[in-house]
Parts: structure tokens; C-alpha cells; sequence
């Protein structure tokens, strides 16, 4: 909502600018406002797939999801829907990685722990899924809460390797939003 909001201000200014003439220059698309390429929302059947990428380039040293970490990103998902992850590590940092939902906990554990959610844990979740490899998840997001996206592999958790996951009662569409 905080991004929605800033581009609603942003248009505003633009439009007062252009007062007078020219073109208004076309609203960014929906995608630009919570809803990254790599979600992909099912709203009728009330279901959101993730395509997350563990090390996604060098970012945190390689310890991130989807360039993310350190509670960067906030994934919300409406309580109830079901959740799919397709989880790929990148290979970047030649380091394995896992990927589970934990209670949103500080500091956050040394290394995975059983998941918060039934199922809602790659495989191999402390010796990691090895680079270039593939895992996938599903799960209902329920019961309603905050919890993290958390690797499970020794210490990269510590090192930042987490982001925030909330699973919300009220809200009515899933949304990423990142600071
Ligand atoms: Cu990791």
C-alpha cells in the first residue's frame, strides 16, 4: 500500500507539471504496485505461486531471496490461500540454501527449524538444496500472523538470509512490497 500510495502522489505532481499542455504520461502498470513478475495471483481460486530465487546475484553476499534480505521485502498473503513456491538456488556464491516459514522471531535461529506452517519447508532444509537445484512448496497460508521466509542452512539466517511473510486476516489480494 505504501508504494500504491507513492505512485498515486507521484501522478498527481506529474499531472500538475504537465498543466498546459503535452501528453500525461501513462500510469506505470499494476504489475509496478505489489505485484512483482514473480508472483503470480489466482484470485478466484483464492491461490498465489512465488517463483523465489535463492541467491538472486550478489546481493547480501549472495544470501538473499529474490535480491532481498534482512526483512527488505514483505510478502502478505491473504489467511486461508493456498501457497505455491517454485524455489530454484541460483548457484550465485556456490552455497547451498532452503527456504521455510518461521515465526517472525529476534533474532532469528542459528539454522532451520520446524516450519510454522505444515509443509511450508523446501527439502533438505539445514544442509540446504545444493546450486542450480529446484524444490517446490505448497501449503495454506493460515493461521493468520507475521512470519519470516527464513533459510534453514547454518548461520546464513543470521547473515540475513530472511524476509518477511505475513499472512493477513484482512487483506484482500497477496502484495510484495519492499524498502
Ligand atoms: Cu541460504
Amino acid at each position: 500500500m505504501k508504494i500504491v500510495l507513492r505512485w498515486m502522489a507521484a501522478s498527481v505532481c506529474a499531472g500538475l507539471v504537465l498543466i498546459g499542455g503535452g501528453p500525461v504520461p501513462a500510469p506505470p502498470p499494476a504489475q509496478a504496485a505489489g505485484a512483482p513478475a514473480w508472483m503470480h495471483v489466482d484470485a478466484a481460486h483464492k491461490r498465489v505461486s512465488f517463483q523465489v530465487i535463492a541467491a538472486d546475484t550478489g546481493a547480501n553476499g549472495t544470501l538473499n531471496f529474490n535480491l532481498y534480505a534482512n526483512g527488505q521485502m514483505t510478502v502478505t498473503v491473504p489467511a486461508g490461500w493456498r501457497v505455491h513456491i517454485d524455489f530454484v538456488n541460483s548457484g550465485a556464491g556456490a552455497l547451498p540454501h532452503s527456504l521455510e516459514v518461521i515465526r517472525e522471531i529476534t533474532p532469528v535461529p542459528p539454522q532451520g527449524i520446524p516450519p510454522a506452517i505444515p509443509n511450508a519447508a523446501t527439502r533438505n532444509l539445514v544442509p540446504g538444496i545444493p546450486p542450480m537445484e529446484k524444490d517446490s512448496v505448497d501449503f495454506t497460508a493460515a493461521p493468520a500472523g507475521r512470519y519470516l521466509w527464513f533459510c534453514g542452512v547454518p548461520a546464513h539466517g543470521i547473515q540475513g538470509m530472511w524476509d518477511r511473510f505475513v499472512v493477513s486476516a484482512t487483506a484482500g489480494a497477496p502484495s510484495v512490497t519492499v524498502k
